[in-house]
């Protein structure tokens, strides 16, 4: 039996006081990548220390309400023999749990992925809300290429999407529902347009034929935005109009709050499309646009920290920083002057 008011009072909390998420929820992969990228080595040692980091970072929970973690961190203790996400909820950040189980190749359909975790799904959710999670996350990937997305990639990642979102309902978890359009490739901003509003009407459809209830989910996507390859160049202001637009045309207004991800802009651009689309278009969003960004939050900490323990306060400092900055970028507030307070 789903409880509305309860997925309403886990939103609400999340995104009080023009707050937002910090995703840190990289997989080993993923998190490996960074960590080689910055000269850190990828150990789980390593990987611990920076997720205690982040957590006991001063002042974080001024901008983050909700904060998305790995499998590996949620039993996690700091050295102070507290667990993580205990030390997240004594500062009133309500800890999340990435559920998927990956974006795996779609068998017959070449460069494009499916995400996997369904099996198992109802009883991983029963543990993690023992643990003390309120909301989790599933990303499915949509790549733009020749010939590609197809309806089949997109079909499948939408109800895939649709299926974890009806479990997470039922254990009482507010399902963040993450369709990435990736920004890899050389497409133009239209063609991002016209597969995000694509991805976006199937996933619609899809959460609709599985009964879930939209009031009680957070959605995760991409701005709409030119590939990193296309040598196309568009201001602020078009990036945000094509957004904005993309969005009224195919997310219904009972969705109380649509939370982007940064999908590869540096953490200055994140913060000035959020913040364009929030100072222009307030009036006209049914709404919360606010954040929920890995990179646009954590990188220029990553790169202060080098996983030495001599750099961990400056590293906090930057992430409280840019936390600091998409929350601005959220109230529509953020101005590129504060860049200099770092
Ligand atoms: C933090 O990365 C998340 C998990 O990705 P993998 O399964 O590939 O490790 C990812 O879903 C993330 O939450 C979103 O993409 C937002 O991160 P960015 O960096 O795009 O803001």
């Amino acid at each position: 039996m789903r409880n509305t008011q309860l997925l309403k009072n886990t939103i609400a909390q999340i995104f009080a006081n023009g707050k937002g998420i910090l995703a840190m929820d990289e997989s080993t992969p993923t998190i490996d990548k960074r960590f080689s990228a910055n000269g850190i080595p990828q150990t789980l040692e390593m990987r611990h220390a920076y997720r205690e980091l982040i957590a006991t970072t001063p002042g974080l929970n001024e901008s983050i309400g909700g904060a998305i973690l790995y499998d590996e961190t949620i039993r996690q203790k700091t050295s102070n023999g507290d667990l993580i996400t205990t030390v997240l909820k004594n500062a009133g950040i309500i800890p999340g749990i990435k559920v998927d189980m990956g974006a795996k190749a779609l068998a017959g359909f070449p460069d494009e992925k499916i995400t996997e975790g369904l099996d198992g799904l109802r009883e991983r959710l029963a543990d993690y809300k023992t643990l003390g999670t309120l909301f989790a996350k599933w990303r499915a990937v949509i790549t733009i290429g020749d010939g590609i997305p197809t309806k089949a990639c997109i079909d499948a990642n939408a109800h895939a999407l649709a299926r974890y979102a009806a479990l997470c309902q039922e254990a009482g978890l507010v399902p963040i529902v993450e369709p990435e359009v990736l920004i890899d490739g050389n497409h133009s901003i239209q063609r991002c347009y016209d597969v995000t509003e694509q991805a976006l009407k199937a996933l619609f459809d899809q959460l609709y034929y599985f009964r879930v209830d939209l009031q009680g989910i957070i959605l995760k996507p991409n701005m709409v935005l030119a590939g990193k390859d296309s040598g196309e160049k568009n201001s602020i202001d078009d990036i945000a109009k094509a957004t904005v637009n993309c969005f009224l045309s195919s997310v219904p207004a009972a969705v109380p709050a649509i939370a982007f991800l940064s999908g590869g802009q540096s953490p200055q651009q994140a913060s000035q499309h959020l913040n364009a689309i929030n100072k222009e278009y307030k009036e006209r969003l049914p709404w919360i646009v606010a954040f929920s960004f890995a990179r646009a939050i954590q990188q220029p900490c990553l790169e202060a920290w080098k996983g030495q323990d001599a750099n961990v306060e400056k590293a906090q400092h930057l992430l409280y920083h840019r936390a600091k900055l998409s929350a601005a970028a959220r109230r529509g507030d953020y101005k590129s002057a504060m860049e200099d307070h770092g």
